[in-house]
């Protein structure tokens, strides 16, 4: 058995991960915070803020999702935003201390034509503010990938959500393989990835694992591991599933820092329903990074406030944008 908390590795099996996971709880999140300690400042959390630039009225059907049309939750659907409004909203997010700035579409994939020149618009109109440029559009053909890079875009967000065995629970309306696929196009392209799932899902700690496997395993490792705690909403499928254990998470962030040493490990969604101790371990397990702001893409988060407190408590800070380091709250 290898466990060794400081390789970059492409070749983990299932049965390795489920060992590194099960450790004694002191165990695993010593070699975790070695681990972050080699790739990373330790004290340093970076953070990113989202905006909805298309929301609701999407095919798909993500039972997780309260922007699929094919439940009835109640978000406010609405086209794609002009470059004014988003220009103002990536200038807020730079002045409140963010780095990058991720706008997210409800579509299935990107159609060539009007919504998505306006799209690359958005991604031309943010960088020029200084901030790091993300999407996430849903699935994309490779010269639909060159054009968002040539415009700009740094990052490209398209989840595998959970392990191929359970995606089929979740989603009917495409496969894990044209996740796959996208992801492949984003690499070709010369975009960074940001990859991750989804966790209280109903799913077992084995397709927790397994998605990690399946990430830690890729060619090259994402850049970017957004790990989101379900964010239940009333109208989805998954309104009701069972709490997540707090520990059980905090458990697979370690064992997904340890698994992708280089990764910004991104403690996503779900925050509001995370105590700060959670949160505290969750950082010291080599979580690095954040969803900022009052606001996900349609559901609620902690804000500045709450955050930048938390931050102070802890001694840790906010990575600065390199571009514009005097613009950084404390
Ligand atoms: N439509 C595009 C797609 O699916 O790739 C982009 C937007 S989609 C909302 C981005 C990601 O948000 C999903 O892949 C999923 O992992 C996450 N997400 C959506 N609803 C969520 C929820 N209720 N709780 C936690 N994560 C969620
Ligand atoms: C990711 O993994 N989580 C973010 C981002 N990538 C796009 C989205 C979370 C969405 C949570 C539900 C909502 O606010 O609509
Ligand atoms: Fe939601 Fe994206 Fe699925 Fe559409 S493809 S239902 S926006 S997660």
């Amino acid at each position: 058995m290898h466990t060794d908390a400081q390789e970059i590795r492409h070749n983990w099996t299932p049965e390795e991960a489920l060992a590194l996971y099960s450790q004694p709880f002191p165990d695993l999140i010593f070699k975790a915070q070695s681990a972050h300690r080699k790739f990373h400042n330790h004290l340093e959390v970076q953070r990113s803020t989202l905006l909805s630039v298309k929301t609701g009225g999407c095919s798909e059907d993500c039972a997780y999702c309260p922007q699929s049309a094919h439940y009835k939750t109640g978000v406010e659907r609405h086209g794609v935003l002009p470059a004014e409004t988003v220009r103002a909203k990536a200038l807020e997010a730079k002045e409140s201390g963010s780095t990058r700035f991720c706008m997210g579409a409800a579509w299935r994939e990107v159609r060539d034509g009007k919504d998505f020149d306006a799209i690359l618009e958005l991604v031309r109109t943010v960088k020029g503010v200084g901030l790091e440029v993300c999407c996430t559009l849903g699935m994309l053909t490779e010269s639909q990938a060159a054009r968002l890079q040539e415009s700009g875009c740094y990052a490209y967000n398209h989840n595998l959500d959970t392990s191929p065995e359970y995606y089929g629970e979740v989603i009917s309306t495409r496969t894990y393989q044209d996740r796959l696929r996208t992801l492949d196009n984003v690499r070709k392209a010369g975009m960074t990835v940001c990859c991750g799932g989804i966790v209280g899902m109903g799913e077992g700690i084995a397709d927790r694992l397994g998605l990690l496997v399946q990430l830690a395993n890729q060619p090259e490792h994402p850049e970017s591991v957004p790990l989101n705690m379900l964010v239940k909403v009333e109208g989805t499928p998954l309104a009701k599933e069972e709490q997540v254990d707090p520990l059980e998470f905090v458990r697979l962030v370690a064992t997904a820092r340890i698994m992708m040493p280089e990764a910004m490990v991104r403690l996503s969604a779900g925050r509001m329903q995370m105590s700060d101790e959670m949160q505290a371990m969750c950082f010291v397990a080599g979580a690095n990074s954040i969803f900022a702001g009052e606001k996900l893409l349609t559901t609620a988060n902690p804000g500045d406030n709450h955050d930048n407190h938390l931050m102070s408590r802890l001694g840790m800070r906010y990575r600065e944008n390199r571009e514009c380091a005097t613009s950084v709250a404390a």
